[in-house]
């Protein structure tokens, strides 16, 4: 049983309630580690340790603090398998998505801010010789980010090498169903000589340290990303303290198939788009709109691929799925499956927990699930289920498909599948989502604007976005 531990001060140590929480092993449903039950107290220590951190990391020159990051990203690197494996088993993702996924991208979260920050420029403005302003473009102070279980630690990273790149210190909070990469970044700050009280990582319940995090007064800027619901209660604690708030939240995403696509690489990648990560990425496209020509090939070619997807235990080299996060998710998942037949909906392929094997048969695992017959506007087209279960519809016109990718709350994320690059560019430009993806799915340029309209968020990460955000503009103004 491993006790991790939080990392407070540049050390690791305890919660102060020395009290902990149990975490499990979702592919086989058993609690192999415990948590630190952070707290107030615990979260009161740190800003107190980031307040002397920042007098010391606010002061290094941005060569210094990248060169630090860069090293992080090396040890990132070199503890790749490490990393990989114990995001495999706190996730239960399959092992060769958190190897070619997951851990590469944390990597090259800290390597790709580390160097963004060296040419990060601001503006000047002449007032016909009379007058020069200049933008300052300094860090904010003490900041928090908190982070789901779906992508672990690139996720993290993402919100944080932004953050100490442009000079912050950072209180951060991972989920609590998902921490051992986190922990293990500690060890991986520790050695590359992060100076104490720049990063401090606390453990616990969302509705514990993660609230105090959100309530304390000297934190400026909340980073968030995780449901919209929680989304929306950070915002309203948030507010009132005028703190700045970034907040990357739920999707309901539309994959629009017209007659005219190139249907094989559109039939791969929407496989990849349905039940990669077992369908738990705010990215995925969990609605699948199909126009009428081809709704029937597709379909049929769809689920054949679907009944074929291997769910297996995460080091399974054959395992397409893995185990959802946890047994509430699975429960969660599973319910939209018995409303979605309420609702009118014929289960296609999948619907139910695949109990595996042996060790694993207690692991919470799901069956990729293709349910069509749904109204675009029923509660299983709705709302966000985040698990290995898509809707398949039929459309007639282009008119026809936007109307029903746009009926839903969200706006985070599309794709469009069409060889007629002038429809494609038409579709682009009215669908209701901050990313569109052409022919392709999770292409990602971490220099490119990362975020979503209506209610998947407020604000963008990537690039020059996240390094604004994590830092104030002040304009001075110099008579000549
Ligand atoms: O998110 P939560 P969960 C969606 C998905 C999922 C739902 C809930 O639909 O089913 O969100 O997932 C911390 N103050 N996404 O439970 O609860 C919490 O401890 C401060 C989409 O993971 O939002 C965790 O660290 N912090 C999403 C983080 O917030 C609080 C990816 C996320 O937890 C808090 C994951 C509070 N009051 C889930 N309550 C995406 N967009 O990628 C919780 N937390």
């Amino acid at each position: 049983m491993i006790d991790i531990q939080n990392y407070l001060n540049g050390t690791l140590q305890a919660a102060r309630s020395g009290s902990y929480l149990d975490n499990v092993n979702p592919s086989i449903g058993e609690v192999y580690s415990r948590i630190p039950r952070s707290g107030k107290e615990d979260v009161d220590m740190a800003v107190e340790a980031a307040e002397e951190g920042f007098k010391v990391w606010s002061n290094m020159s941005k060569e210094a603090r990248s060169n630090i990051m860069l090293k992080i990203a090396d040890l990132i690197e070199a503890n790749h398998a490490k990393l990989a494996e114990a995001e495999s088993i706190d996730n239960g993702k399959p092992l060769k998505l958190a190897e070619h996924v997951d851990i590469p991208r944390a990597a090259s979260n800290f390597r790709f801010f580390a160097t963004a920050v060296l040419h990060f420029s601001s503006e000047s403005h002449d007032m016909d010789g009379q007058f020069i302003n200049y933008t300052l473009r300094n860090p904010i102070g003490i900041v928090g980010c908190i982070s789901p279980w779906n992508l672990p630690l690139y996720l993290f990273t993402w919100k944080i090498a932004p953050a100490l790149a442009t000079g912050n210190v950072v209180i951060a909070k991972p989920s609590e169903v998902t921490p051992m990469t986190a922990y293990l970044l500690s060890e991986l700050c520790i050695e590359a000589g992060l100076p104490k009280g720049v990063l401090n990582i606390l453990h616990g319940l969302g509705g514990e340290v993660g609230a105090a995090i959100t309530e304390h007064p000297k934190i400026k800027a909340v980073s968030f990303t995780g449901g919209t619901s929680t989304g929306a209660h950070i915002a309203k604690v948030a507010a009132p303290m005028f703190k700045k708030l970034s907040l990357e939240l739920g999707g309901k995403n539309p994959n629009i198939i017209f007659d005219d696509c190139d249907f094989d690489k559109a039939l791969s990648t929407t496989m990849r788009s349905s039940f990669a990560n077992q369908g738990q990425i705010c990215l995925c496209g969990s609605r699948v709109f199909v126009q009428r020509g081809i709704y029937e090939k597709f379909k049929t070619a769809f689920v054949e691929k679907t009944k074929h997807a291997k769910v297996s235990y995460p080091m399974d080299p054959e395992a397409k799925l893995g185990a959802v996060v946890s047994e509430d998710h699975m429960n969660k998942v599973l319910s939209y499956v018995d409303l979605a037949k309420e609702e009118g909906g014929t289960v296609l392929c999948g619907g139910k927990r695949k109990i595996l094997e042996g060790e694993y048969a207690n692991g919470y695992y799901i069956e990729p699930t293709i349910i069509e017959g749904l109204d675009h506007m029923c509660r299983t087209n709705q709302e966000e289920i985040f698990g290995p279960v898509v809707t398949i519809t039929p459309f007639d016109t282009e008119e026809d498909a936007l109307e029903m990718a746009n009926s839903v709350e969200y706006g985070l994320a599309s794709t469009i599948w069409t060889q007629d690059i002038t429809k494609a560019h038409r579709v682009a430009a009215k669908i209701e989502s901050g990313i569109v993806w052409i022919n392709c799915w999770l292409v990602r340029d971490l220099r490119t604007p990362f975020g979503g309209v209506k209610n998947s968020g407020v604000g963008r990460e990537g690039g020059l976005e996240a390094l604004r955000f994590f830092t104030e503009p002040k304009n001075v103004c110099v008579s000549l």
